[in-house]
């Protein structure tokens, strides 16, 4: 009897129970997957991850009187972009290669950029398509012409609101979030800011108000609502719960960057530190990081600094720093007074695009021939090739145990790189605590570069080497390895 008639004879001969889950799969003629390591993406976490790079629009009330943050008290008749042009906007933002668009239809200032019911204090009352327009519904539906997502940012902190502060705010608040969740499609994520109690107008008050952020916004009953209304979106605060604050407004990823994360004791506006930044390996829930950043020096548009607007290249650092570092970059480009993107913005969005995009072009290591330590069960289904074939659905796995392996990439001629890219297979958890990647120079192992985390993406970026083989080394996993993708490429300058 060969191998498959012995498994085939013991599998009629003996109880199930006592052949053990992986002699069933393999009579079946497959290899059970790895079990999942600790706490796993949900299905609108792992569309939220593949979204990598989306954008921000803070356009309001500020972006007339020239502040950051209003006082509550501005006249609607302020708001009056001179040429609104949401095409414009969401066209810019696709070419970028943004995946989405995250509009702020609140700020603090509680101007409202929709037709609301809730208060009086919104577009309706300004001269702005006299009193008949509703940027929200703009965006949206020129967010999915130019296929992209679109997110809500609603700010907790109303400093106009004459409720806010009482119990009776909470229902304006969650109404707020209805109309928006129910009124223009599906929404892939709602963003709470973490400024959220101080000095306002407070409908004429004028006063300092404060509320006890651990209990005052009873979150937990905001985000049921939320997650009901749309059950595809994610919720990001300071701490989830889908999604975290990434822990500073310059765009910066961290390594490690873990997913997982603790939030006993925490709420929005009191976010753990440095937890924020690097997660919890032990951590008992799945919150990845976003790193929030704007082109400019400020959130909204002030003419002052359209000589300080980042630069391609900037962008570029930007994108390897969150994106390659396993988070999502959440970039905020802010319509100026006619109601577009400026023109000096479209010029670095332009130009981080066509670096990415020459970078991106060629994935070097797609031919090469990959060897590895260790496959699970020796089978196909998780065999390296599934690290080269530029499908994130499919991976290389090792057998139970097997925490420690690496692979060999052949490209059969010398080859020149400075960027390597790697991802887990989601679904299964995040699992590698350390690696190496070596290139192979005059008879011997080179180190090109070490890391922490892999998660979604890790992009390895390096001094260019020219080699003709690339080696993978996973030198710490909580489990045994279930890794989606290995590419090199050479990064390109304008
Ligand atoms: C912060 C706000 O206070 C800023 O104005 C901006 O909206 C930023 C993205 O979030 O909490």
């Amino acid at each position: 009897m060969n191998a498959p008639e012995i498994i085939r004879w013991l599998s009629r001969s003996l109880p199930a129970a006592l052949l053990g889950l992986a002699s069933l799969a393999a009579t079946a003629g497959t290899v059970a997957p790895p079990a999942p390591y600790g706490p796993v993406p949900t299905a609108a976490q792992l569309a939220w991850h593949r979204m990598e790079f989306y954008g921000f629009l803070h356009f309001g009330m500020n972006t007339f009187t020239d502040r950051e943050w209003g006082y509550g008290d501005e006249s609607p008749s302020l708001f009056n972009p001179t040429d609104f042009d949401a095409d414009q906007i969401a066209s810019v933002a696709a070419d970028a290669g943004m995946k989405g668009l995250v509009l702020v239809c609140k700020h603090h200032d509680g101007f409202c950029l929709w037709p609301t019911k809730t208060t009086e204090h919104s577009v309706r009352a300004s001269p702005w398509r006299d009193g008949k327009g509703d940027v929200v519904r703009e965006i949206a539906d020129a967010c999915r012409q130019y296929g992209l997502k679109f997110g809500v940012y609603v700010s907790p902190w109303d400093r106009n609101s004459g409720l806010y502060g009482t119990p009776q705010y909470l229902d304006l608040y969650r109404e707020q979030l209805r109309e928006l969740l129910t009124g223009y499609g599906e929404v892939f994520i709602v963003w709470h800011d973490g400024a959220n109690r101080g000095r306002g107008y407070y409908g004429g008050a004028k006063e300092l108000r404060q509320v006890d952020p651990a209990t005052y916004y009873e979150w937990p009953v905001t985000w049921e609502l939320i997650h009901r209304l749309q059950p595809m979106s994610v919720i990001f605060s300071d701490v989830g719960p889908d999604v975290r604050w990434g822990g500073n407004e310059k765009g910066q990823g961290a390594d490690p960057c873990w997913y997982t994360f603790k939030t006993e004791g925490h709420y929005p506006g009191a976010p753990p530190w440095p937890s924020l930044i690097y997660g919890d390996r032990d951590g008992e829930k799945w919150i990845p990081p976003e790193c929030p950043v704007s082109i400019r020096p400020g959130w909204f548009y002030h003419p002052r600094h359209d000589s300080k607007v980042k630069s391609a290249e900037e962008l570029v650092d930007l994108y390897f720093n969150s994106v390659g570092q396993g988070a999502c970059l959440n970039l905020n480009i802010p319509p100026d007074t006619r109601g577009r993107i400026h023109e000096r913005d479209v010029e670095s969005l332009r130009g981080m695009r066509r670096i990415l995009d020459a970078t991106f072009a060629e994935d070097l290591a797609r031919e090469a021939r990959i060897t590895a330590s260790n496959t699970r069960g020796n089978s196909k289904e998780f065999g390296p090739e599934c690290l080269v074939d530029g499908d994130r659905g499919t991976y290389w796995a090792t057998d139970d145990g097997v925490t420690e392996a690496e692979v060999v990439l052949d490209f059969g001629k010398p080859v020149t790189f400075s960027v390597v890219r790697l991802r887990e297979f989601l679904p299964l958890g995040q699992r590698v605590e350390g690696f190496a990647l070596d290139y192979w120079e005059e008879g011997q192992w080179r180190e090109f570069c070490s890391g922490q985390t892999i998660g979604n993406q890790r992009l390895v970026r390096s001094k260019a080497v020219t080699s003709e083989r690339l080696r993978l080394r996973i030198t710490e996993s909580s489990a045994d390895l279930a890794l989606s993708e290995v590419e090199a490429f050479l990064e390109h300058r304008m």
